[in-house]
């Protein structure tokens, strides 16, 4: 799919990006406080799982019990999700005119398993897209971390962030080529800044957006 994609009239569609343990879920967090303390509406969200039946599907792409998956399967798991959570959660949120912030979208597909592994990244964006019915965000956030620091902040491994450091790295170079093709809907920060440093640079780039939506307060 060629498309430029289709983007919300109504509400702001903002989205976090990086790999584990970057600080998506901190600055998510944060990012929807200070909204909320402006008088938005907000709908904090992520991907895989923020559903009924998504949360199925998580079990299944992430408890390393289920083992090893065809590639194929693995996308259209993740695209099931996807397609789900578009249309009962980010798709209304943002016809009411809300904000809606998620924890990973349609470019974890691209650098996950397409860069990560390696399934034709054309297919694999055509599905996606797709899935999604080609939605984009307005802002795409990307907390840029090496691997190595990442995984140290957690202990536990699932199924994708049991995989070696190689895919790891391809999985970053793929979030930081997929910002630097589209600077005008990508934001990419340095994970290492302290929590306040990136939560600040966040809501620099998010406050011109928020003039579409119908919250009361704008800064
Ligand atoms: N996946 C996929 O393959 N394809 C897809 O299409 C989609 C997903 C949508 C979901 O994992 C997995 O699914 C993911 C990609 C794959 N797999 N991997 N690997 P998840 O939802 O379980 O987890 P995650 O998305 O990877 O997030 P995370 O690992 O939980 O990390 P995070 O949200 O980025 O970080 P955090 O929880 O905010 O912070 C981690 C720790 O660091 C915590 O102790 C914080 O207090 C600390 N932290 C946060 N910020 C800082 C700063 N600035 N300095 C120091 N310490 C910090």
């Amino acid at each position: 799919m060629t498309s430029p994609g289709r983007f919300s009239d109504h509400g702001v569609f903002v989205c976090f990006e990086g790999g584990e343990g970057a600080g998506k879920s901190t600055q998510s967090r944060a990012l929807a406080d200070w909204l909320e303390s402006l008088g938005h509406a907000v709908t904090r969200t992520f991907e895989p799982g923020d559903t009924a039946v998504g949360r199925r599907l998580r079990e299944i792409v992430l408890d390393p019990a289920t083992g090893d998956l065809s590639n194929r399967t693995e996308v259209l798991l993740y695209a099931a999700d996807k397609a789900e959570h578009v249309d009962t959660v980010v798709l209304p949120a943002l016809d009411a005119g809300g904000v809606v912030i998620t924890d990973r979208y349609v470019d974890s597909t691209l650098a996950y398993q397409g860069a990560g592994r390696q399934v034709d990244t054309g297919e694999l964006e055509w599905i996606a897209r797709w899935a999604t019915s080609d939605l984009r965000p307005h802002l795409t956030v990307v907390l840029d971390l090496a691997p190595v620091e990442g995984l140290g902040r957690f202990e536990e491994r699932d199924r994708i962030e049991g995989q070696s450091l190689e895919f790891h790295q391809r999985v970053r170079d793929s979030f930081l080529a997929l910002a630097a093709a589209d600077p005008a809907h990508y934001l990419v920060l340095d994970a290492r800044g302290s929590i306040e440093e990136v939560a600040a640079a966040i809501r620099e780039r998010v406050a011109p957006l928020l003039e579409r939506t119908t919250g009361a307060g704008t800064p």
